[in-house]
């Protein structure tokens, strides 16, 4: 079996002192790093928005960061502005092992759709194109790790399972934005789904 380590999303405006900061969002770090070297293969993945993105709420006249709205592909919960394109916010945390990565997939970079999962934008259907590279190089397993937990991590691991990969989220190396019992939600659709939980 071939495995890839999948990290999610471990930038600086998802870690303390930034603008969608998870707690404790950068003690994963070292960790993330140490298990690298135990993967066939590392992917990171990276939240990149246009200013102006639509999962904004600076983007829509009177919502506040947090609120749900329905977007044309359902509901969308809107975020303080974050990762914008070659910001500060957007760079991986400066301690990530960047060097060992074989691929960066991009996410979120169409200003009208939001892209919590690495293989599928928020309508459930347009590929990232992962799928495709991960099973161009063979690879069955893959471990997740990452930010944030309830959201991008979960949605991943998901979409994963549903692709028929074997997969792991290593939860000490996560963490969490849990609005409204989302984290708890998101264990039971992981579980569900046949994700295992380490
Ligand atoms: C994420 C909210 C908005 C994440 C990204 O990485 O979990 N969450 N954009
Ligand atoms: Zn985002």
């Amino acid at each position: 079996m071939t495995h890839a380590l999948i990290v999610i999303d471990v930038q600086n405006d998802f870690c303390p002192g930034g603008a969608l900061a998870v707690p404790e969002g950068d003690i994963i770090v070292p960790g993330i790093n140490a298990l690298m070297d135990q993967a066939d293969a590392v992917v990171l993945t990276q939240d990149w928005h246009p200013a102006g993105h639509s999962s904004f709420a600076s983007s829509h006249e009177g919502a506040v960061p947090y609120e749900v709205i329905d977007m044309p592909y359902g509901p969308q919960v809107l975020w303080p502005d974050h990762c914008i394109q070659g910001s500060t916010g957007a760079a991986f945390h400066t301690d990530l092992n960047v060097t060992r990565a074989d691929m960066i997939v991009r996410k979120g970079y169409r200003s009208a759709i939001d892209s919590y999962s690495a293989f599928f934008e928020n309508d459930q259907t347009t590929p990232t194109g992962l799928e495709g590279y991960l099973r161009t190089r063979g690879i069955t397993q893959l471990t997740l790790v990452g930010l944030a937990t309830d959201f991008c991590v979960n949605f991943s691991a998901v979409d994963a399972a549903k692709l028929g990969f074997d997969v792991t989220v290593r939860s000490d190396l996560c963490g969490a934005i849990d609005l409204n019992g989302s984290l708890g939600a998101a264990q039971e659709g992981m579980k569900a789904a046949g994700v295992k939980l380490d």
